[in-house]
């Protein structure tokens, strides 16, 4: 074990030697992330305007340029706008908005945000929280009833959601609350599946104490037994090993990053960070070799919200419904990838610095990995057999580029792929690992249970309770520029009236532009369409409008009733597809203040307004969802569950952009069997 430790960190020396790390060598790009210095910078600028007082960090960002302003500089030699930094904290009980600019170390503007919610959860207050019941005695005497030790327990915070609280009018009476609840970490590394069920700490995060406190049960604490996931602690035998496998590109890799830069093959991009959404992908374009220059696809891609319902309503599980951007930060939860197993020898990686609570900059090390993808798949292919005395078989290589993040959430684990590939399509992987939310019970057996348990008897004592996840992507589609169409294209059974052939039906094509949002809302599933983003503007030589179409994933709907409250702070996930004008403030799916929300900022209420969506510029909102349904197999650490959707150019090339291409150069395999 020891052996490939070090063989391994040998490995990722000898990567990092070879790749790209060039944070500063290129001008900035306007949309790079906020560097440690710029953070640094932001915090001493915020702090000596709130002197003597104690202000938290909650959300530190880019506050990006207008779109107007970006894709001018791109579309020339002008120098970068002002660098801007948009700040949300904590002061005095209220949520105080600002924006920081860098340049002139001023504060621009500054206001109190007076709705309803509250900002994200910041790493370090819940670290906090979750200290808090060791020092409080009737947790204590829990413990002391279940005969645990406090060094044997561990704590985390959960939201609390909204349920219809009454509407106070005083600010000051909303509180920023959490529910802390713990687990039992002796003898297994797998908390989550332990948990101390029935007992659970109501903290005021503000005040940071805790203001209520419940030992409702005693249910016994699973076991340690078969929770282990480390290697280094089971006990073998293991499935026989694999032989040694590796993808090697012995003349380097096929892209090249420039800071946040990325140019690969056709493709150039932006990759950029947020610690709220984590990755954002900006200004995708792609090269058309007929047209011999730069097309623009996306203006700018990133997971808006994540809603995670759970499907307990009992007192310790009901109000798990999480929002894991708005509330936990997609961003400030990723993790640092492993080089060599969660992303290929031949990747690349990038960092990632997010505000801790304090303001001080926090480096997420290796937070991107960016990789060619092949696996021996095809890209295109034919064999013909038809012409006489001749077969011809003509083949390409499919290969692409992956730019790839984890996002661990408490005890999910969230890998979310961006591939790019030649043919212009951009696929969006999502993958679901790590542990499921137990319950724990009295059951060792589901001939023992006589009531609903809400979910799967996965092990002794350890249920799996109901979920759902829902992603829902923002993207900004620009087609060969910002005024784009939203088009409904159904197929649709037409009954042949026509005697003179025996065909009594077929299917055409019937489209619709979409005039406002509210044509543009849709639950996917129900009937066969395609859903394009065109240009309306520009056509191919052949007259079909330009664009691009969104081929769906797993199709989810919501479950819950819509007047249940987390499904109106979720109303967002009431449709797959929604399209809006764009709007520079109109970002997050669930609203800019997500905790405690109750449902009054979301893309569900913006698209009431019901505006022009024609030859605008628009975005797509998109919503991928998945029931879970836990079985044994995803215990005591869930083998990944895929899905994925496609955006895909759609008579935006004249002809396949992929046909005068050719595979890799061949690599010298040894031992090779093919004959040629
Ligand atoms: C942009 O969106 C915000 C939030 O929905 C709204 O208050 C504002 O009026 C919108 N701006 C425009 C120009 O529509
Ligand atoms: C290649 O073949 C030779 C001779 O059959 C064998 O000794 C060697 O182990 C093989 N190498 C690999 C990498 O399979
Ligand atoms: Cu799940």
């Amino acid at each position: 074990m020891r052996e490939i430790m070090d063989a391994k960190k040998r490995v990722t020396l000898f990567c990092a030697l070879i790749f790209w790390r060039c944070a500063q060598c290129d001008k900035p790009h306007p949309l790079d992330p906020l560097t440690p210095d710029e953070l640094n910078l932001v915090r001493n600028i915020v702090q000596t305007s709130h002197p003597s007082t104690t202000i938290t960090f909650q959300y530190v960002g880019l506050d990006e340029p207008n779109k107007a302003e970006i894709l001018s500089w791109a579309s020339s030699t002008k120098p970068s706008p002002p660098r801007r930094a948009s700040v949300v904290a904590r002061f005095q009980d209220e949520s105080l908005e600002m924006s920081v600019d860098m340049s002139s170390g001023s504060i621009v503007s500054s206001k109190v945000y007076e709705g309803h919610g509250f900002p994200m959860l910041s790493m370090g207050e819940q670290a906090r929280a979750s200290l808090l019941p060791f020092r409080y005695e009737a947790f204590r005497e829990s413990l002391k009833k279940r005969g645990l030790k406090k060094s044997e327990v561990v704590c985390a915070c959960f939201t609390i959601g909204w349920f219809g609280e009454a509407k106070s009018k005083s600010k000051s009476k909303s509180k920023r609350k959490v529910k802390v609840k713990c687990y039992y970490a002796k003898g297994s590394a797998n908390l989550y599946a332990r948990p101390l069920e029935g007992v659970a700490a109501l903290v005021d995060l503000d005040d940071m104490k805790i203001v209520d406190y419940s030992d409702r049960e005693l249910v016994p604490v699973p076991k340690a037994e078969g929770t282990e996931y480390r290697a280094s602690k089971l006990k073998p035998p293991f499935l026989p090993n694999l032989k040694g496998i590796a993808v090697t590109q012995p003349s380097g890799p096929g892209f090249t990053i420039r800071g946040h830069s990325v140019s690969w093959a056709n493709w150039k991009f932006h990759v950029g960070f947020d610690t709220r959404a984590g990755p954002i992908i900006s200004l995708a374009s792609i090269f058309d070799q007929q047209k011999q220059k730069h097309r623009r696809v996306l203006y700018r891609g990133f997971i808006s919200e994540l809603f995670v319902p759970y499907q307990d309503p009992t007192e310790e599980w009901y109000y798990t419904t999480y929002f894991d951007s708005g509330e936990y930060g997609f961003g400030q939860s990723m993790s640092s990838l492993q080089p060599l197993t969660d992303c290929p020898p031949n990747a690349a990686f990038l960092d990632a610095y997010y505000a801790a609570s304090d303001g001080t900059p926090v480096k997420i090390a290796n937070a991107f990995c960016i990789f060619e993808r092949y696996a021996g798949d095809i890209m295109w292919r034919h064999t013909e057999i038809a012409i006489p005395n001749e077969v011809i078989t003509e083949v390409r290589s499919d290969v692409s580029l992956v730019v790839r993040i984890v996002s661990t959430v408490g005890n999910y684990d969230y890998v979310i792929d961006w591939e790019l590939k030649p043919s212009g399509s951009i696929k969006f992987g999502v993958g679901l690992t790590g542990i499921l939310g137990i319950k724990a019970g009295a059951y060792t057996n589901t001939d023992q249970i006589k009531e609903d348990i809400y979910g799967t008897l996965l092990a002794d004592n350890s249920i799996g309770i109901y979920h759902d996840h829902f992603f829902t992507y923002y993207l900004d589609l620009d087609i060969d520029g910002e005024a784009n169409s939203f088009v409904k294209s159904n197929l649709e059974t037409v009954r042949v009236k026509d005697h003179t052939t025996p065909r009594k039906s077929r299917w055409t094509v019937v489209s619709e532009t979409a005039k406002t949002e509210a044509d543009a809302r849709i639950k996917l599933g129900f009937k066969p369409c395609e859903l394009l983003v065109v240009n309306p503007n520009k056509k191919t030589k052949q007259g079909n409008k330009i664009g691009y179409r969104l081929l769906p994933g797993p199709v989810a709907h919501p479950l819950l009733l819509n007047e249940d409250y987390p499904q109106i702070r979720a109303a967002f996930t009431n449709y797959n597809v929604w399209v809006t004008p764009y709007n520079k403030s109109e970002k997050w799916a669930g609203g800019s203040y997500v905790d405690r929300s109750r449902g009054d900022d979301t893309l569900a209420i913006w698209g009431l307004r019901n505006r022009q969506i024609e030859n605008k510029d628009i975005v797509l909102w998109y919503t991928m969802g998945f029931h879970h349904v836990p079985s044994q197999e995803d215990f005591p650490v869930m083998p990944t569950l895929s899905g994925g959707f496609e955006l895909r150019p759609t008579n935006f090339f004249e002809s396949n952009p992929v046909l005068k291409t050719k595979s890799p150069t061949n690599v010298h395999w040894p031992n090779c069997t093919f004959q040629n």
